[in-house]
Formats: C-alpha cells, structure tokens, sequence
C-alpha cells in the first residue's frame, strides 16, 4: 500500500502540464488500496460545483471516478483556490472531501494532514475571509454568478494571507523566511505533541522537511513544496517499511 501525497499544483487549464502529469498519476501509479491525498490548491481556481469547473476538468473527475472504482482512496482536502466542491464529487466511490484536515491512521502511526492556509494562528483577517468564503450563502451565489466574478472571487482568497505573497520561499527575505518555518515547524511540533508521526502540509512552497522532538513524542513534518518548481511528490511506501521520501512527480 501506498501514500500519494500532493499539493499545490496550481493547474490553470487543461493544457497546462502539470494536468497531464495528474491524470497519468491517477490512470497508471495508483493501485487498488492505495491512498492518494490531494492537498489543497491542486487547481488554481476550482470553486463551488459549477458546471463549468466541472465541465472544464472532466477528464480529472473520470479519471478519479474509475480510480475509486478501483479501490484506490482519495482525499480531497480543499485549499484556498479550490474549496466549496463537495458537491463536486458527491456519489463518486473511495472520494471524500475534506474542507480544512485529514487525520488518518496507518500501520498504527496517526498521520495529519491539511493544507496548510491556517498554521498561521495570527492571520485573523484571511480566517475571517475564508469563513466568509466558505459560507453558505456565497456557495449558492456562485451557483449564479458569471464565471468572470467566479475568477475575481478566487483571486481575492487566494492573494490574501500573509504567509504566502511570492510563489516560491526562496522569494522571502530571511527574516520573513525564518518566520514562515518557524509558524509551520510550531504547528507541526503542536500535532505531534498530540500523537501524529506524520504531519504533512503545503500552502507555502517551500519545500522543506524536519524531525520535529516534542515534548511527548518525535515525528516528521513534510512541506509539498510547489510542484511545478520543485518536480517531487510526496511517496509513503508503508509495506516497505522505509520513511516517505520525495518522487519525482512526471519524470
Ligand atoms: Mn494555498
């Protein structure tokens, strides 16, 4: 049995690359009891169940559909450019949709993982915005909305938050870089002070990895990185007994 863990791909379209690269992960590296986590921000707008979304990436939501068939389980945890899609995939077999976290329990160690939008406790103004983003009354506002307002929406959830401004961390200046790991690396420390070996978050783009000593217990906290730079995907190969470790993703 194995983990897929990805995140961040920030598809815009169905010629974009790294959409290819998905869909030949879902058709040809998944088997049946394998686990794949989607993690958030896989597109780079994919909000609510509007046809066009679903329209646009139906060969995504077939691929997924047979893969579920299969007896492979996917998890999508929403980011803060795709969110709002239970109803997207509702019916689909082996498919869950998770709107904040996952929590998932393997070979007897617990794993966490989220997207990672809200590690940082102190960004009141974008937990607010996503509350509102979240709501019920703008789900069925979207429903109606030209796909235009749809896009300006998705703009505004995404380029909010003070974590993430440039696409890469390397971007950062140090002190703001330091200050970004160490917001991931105390929330990671958080989880496995709770009993997690495994936390795994993206959000940021930074590809980063660290074991983390509580107080309690030690664990290992993985960032996805941006896949579009980074060209890795994160691999669990549980039977093997090895520690997950980065896979070339399309190579
Ligand atoms: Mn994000």
């Amino acid at each position: 049995m194995k983990i897929h863990f990805l995140s961040d791909l920030h598809i815009e379209g169905v010629s974009d690359p790294l959409y290819k690269i998905l869909l030949n992960l879902l058709r040809d590296h998944l088997q049946p009891g394998d686990v794949l986590v989607l993690a958030g921000d896989i597109f780079d707008l994919f909000i609510g169940s509007k046809e066009s979304f679903s329209r646009e990436y139906s060969e995504f939501l077939e691929a997924l559909r047979e893969v579920g068939v299969r007896g492979a389980v996917t998890h999508y945890i929403e980011g803060n450019h795709d969110f709002l899609m239970k109803q997207t995939f509702r019916g689909m077999k082996n498919v869950h949709v998770h709107s904040s976290e996952l929590q998932l329990e393997v070979a007897g160690r617990k794993i966490y993982v989220a997207h990672g939008d809200l590690v940082d406790r102190e960004d009141y103004g974008y937990r607010l915005l996503r509350g509102a983003f979240r709501s019920l009354a703008l789900k069925a506002a979207i429903e109606v909305m030209p796909e235009k307002l749809v896009g300006f929406i998705g703009k505004k959830s995404s380029s909010y938050g003070k974590v993430r401004k440039p696409i890469l961390s390397d971007q950062l200046s140090p002190s703001r870089r330091k200050r970004l790991r160490r917001i991931f690396h105390a929330f990671a420390e958080e989880k496995i002070s709770e009993g997690y070996a495994l936390v795994v978050l993206g959000h940021c783009h930074d590809l980063d990895e660290q074991e983390i000593e509580s107080a309690v217990n030690t664990g290992h906290y993985y960032n996805l990185g941006y896949p579009r730079i980074h060209k890795s995907y994160l691999l669990w190969d549980v039977d093997a007994g090895a520690a997950p470790h980065r896979e070339p993703l399309g190579g």
